[in-house]
Order: C-alpha cells, then sequence, then structure tokens
C-alpha cells in the first residue's frame, strides 16, 4: 500500500530490484518503489530500497545456537508495535512456556505484547492468569461471539503481529476483524493440533470504524509455529522476559549464571520468600538450559500438569 493510500486505494503488485542485493524483504517492510505504482491489471513496480526497520521480530528453529537449525534465524515480521500472543483455552491447551518464550522475544525487539485467550467457551483462563499475576501483562479473553471493540481499540494506530501454535484461532480473529481476508481457517485434529493451516504470514488493513477517528492499523496473521526458537537472544536479554524475577538479579554475585547448580543465585531465595512464583523461575531455567542445548524445547509442561 502507497503512503497516504486509503482502504480502497488498490493495492500494488512489485517484485524485488536487483539493486537490493541479497536484502530480503519481509512483511511489513516499507520499502521505496519504481515503475509502475498505478495498482492497475498487471502494473508492475520494483522494490529497490528497504527502509530502516523501527522493529524486528524474530525467531530461531531452535534455541541452541549451535546448530544449524539454531543458526537458521527468521525474521517473522518487520516494523510491528505490539505482539499478539494467541494461545487458546482448550484444543489445543494453552502452554506457558511458549507465552513465555513469545515474551521474551517481545521484550527482546522492544514490541509490546498482548495475550489473547481464545476459546474461552471451551475452558476457563484461571490457570494461566494465575500464572501471570505478577506480571503487568495486558490480556483479552475471546469466544466466538466476543464484541472485539477492546481488542479493535487495542490495535488502534499500531502494527500488530499474531503468533500462536496452529489452531489456536488467529485466522478466525483475522476474519472477525477484517471480513475481506478471507483467512482460511482449519480444524484441530483430535489429539488437539491445528493442521498448519496458513502457510504465510499476510499484514491486513484493519477496517476503519465508523466513529472513530483514529487510524484503524494493521494486522499480521502468521503460520501457527510449535516453538518459538530464541537462540538469537543473549542470556542476559532472556531475564527481561521475566520481568517478576528481574529485581531479585541485583542481589546475584557478579556474573551469575542463574541456573539451579547455582548456590548463590539469589532468584532462589527470591521465589522461597514467595515473591514470585516457582513456575515462573523453573521456566525461565528450563529457557536457560535449552539455549545450552540442553533439554529438548518441545517439551514443555502444561500449567495444569496435562502431558502433550
Ligand atoms: N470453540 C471455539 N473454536 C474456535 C474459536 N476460535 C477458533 N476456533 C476454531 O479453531 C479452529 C482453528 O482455527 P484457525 O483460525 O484456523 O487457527 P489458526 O491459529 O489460524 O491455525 P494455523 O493457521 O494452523 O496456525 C477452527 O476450527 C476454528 O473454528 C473459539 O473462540 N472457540
Ligand atoms: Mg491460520
Amino acid at each position: 500500500m502507497l503512503p497516504g493510500a486509503g482502504p480502497d486505494d488498490p493495492t500494488v503488485t512489485a517484485m524485488r530490484a536487483r539493486e537490493l542485493g541479497r536484502k530480503s524483504v519481509v512483511v511489513g517492510d516499507r520499502v521505496g518503489l519504481v515503475g509502475d505504482t498505478s495498482g492497475s491489471s498487471g502494473a508492475l513496480a520494483r522494490i529497490v530500497r528497504i527502509e530502516p526497520r523501527r522493529s524486528v521480530l524474530r525467531r530461531t528453529a531452535e534455541d541452541d545456537a549451535s546448530t544449524a537449525e539454531g543458526r537458521l534465524e527468521r525474521v517473522v515480521v518487520a516494523n510491528a508495535d505490539q505482539l499478539v500472543i494467541v494461545s487458546a483455552l482448550a484444543d489445543p491447551p494453552p502452554r506457558t512456556g511458549f507465552i513465555d518464550r513469545c515474551l521474551v522475544a517481545a521484550y527482546d525487539a522492544d514490541i509490546e505484547p498482548l495475550l489473547c485467550l481464545t476459546k474461552a467457551d471451551l475452558a476457563g483462563p484461571e490457570a494461566v492468569l494465575d500464572y501471570y499475576t505478577e506480571l503487568e501483562l495486558p490480556y483479552l479473553l475471546l469466544r466466538p461471539d466476543s464484541p472485539l471493540d477492546p481488542l479493535r481499540s487495542l490495535l488502534a494506530g499500531r502494527v500488530s503481529v499474531l503468533v500462536g501454535h496452529s489452531g489456536v484461532g488467529k485466522s478466525t480473529l483475522v476474519n472477525r476483524l477484517v471480513p475481506e481476508a478471507e483467512r482460511a481457517v482449519g480444524t484441530v485434529s483430535a489429539i488437539g493440533r491445528g493442521r498448519h493451516t496458513s502457510t504465510s504470514a499476510v499484514a491486513l488493513r484493519l477496517p476503519a470504524s465508523p466513529d472513530a477517528e483514529q487510524d484503524p492499523g494493521w494486522i499480521v496473521d502468521t503460520p501457527g509455529v510449535r516453538s518459538f526458537g530464541l537462540a538469537h537472544v543473549s542470556a542476559e536479554s532472556l531475564l527481561h522476559g521475566f520481568p517478576d524475577l528481574v529485581e531479585a538479579t541485583a542481589d546475584c554475585p557478579a556474573n551469575c549464571p542463574h541456573t539451579a547448580d547455582e548456590a548463590d543465585c539469589a532468584l532462589d531465595g527470591w521465589v522461597a520468600a514467595g515473591r514470585a512464583d516457582p513456575r515462573r523461575l523453573a521456566s525461565y531455567r528450563r529457557l536457560l538450559a535449552s539455549r545450552a542445548g540442553e533439554t529438548d524445547t518441545r517439551t514443555e509442561p502444561d500449567p495444569r500438569g496435562r502431558p502433550e
């Protein structure tokens, strides 16, 4: 969409120009165009420049930077202001380990998180919300008939990217917000996994509401992911995803690795004194261990103790 273009203006089709070299264009990029930008049928413009990115949301296939998969870094989206972490309350069940990873990625990329708990018609949010009580994490509960105004006002004026496991209802939500989007919606199999219905990320302009003057914003639907690898985030930055634990580390010895085998790590005393939830510390340490290649990142416990 061209700068200043309204929702009814034609979409311009453009291809990468040779000047770009090996730089890849990702969803959310602002680009410089030359050529036919009329948007008329058959018109083709060329992308000659990528503007500096305000934010870059990345993930790796795995956590361990010493493996090929861990080094394979993907830019999920550029220039996002808000990371909407979509988690179903059932079918598939919520995984706080996954949400924690998304929070780390959001803080690392300087993108504000918003937790959207979908399928509230199937299960209650208590277990998930209890786990996050010490964080000032904004959240919304959604069921198929929920009014969307609260969500729309949180999306207004910003670029928001939806992330979550397959089958949690990202595309369902996008279709409710942008009916013309007609994003394909899949079913969830008997074992509670989605079928990876969406296969590429797509940015959509949200429709303007008649009574609001504000820019309604943009939403990016992404394909479901199994995990959110964090090999690109330093051990120190991992802690930013755990604001409820950060304060305790002021009392740690210099260069404390914060691992369970570090006898002087102040995090144990902090949790023992009831100042943070022990499950949060366990989750942080699982991430630390997983970055060091010690554990399988795919076995995160369910907050309700249900095995995967
Ligand atoms: N009961 C219930 N079902 C829902 C809700 N939201 C979505 N679903 C169903 O969940 C299934 C998966 O929805 P999708 O929107 O395709 O999920 P997705 O997150 O886009 O999945 P991928 O594209 O595979 O990543 C569909 O059968 C939806 O109808 C909800 O609030 N309640
Ligand atoms: Mg989808």
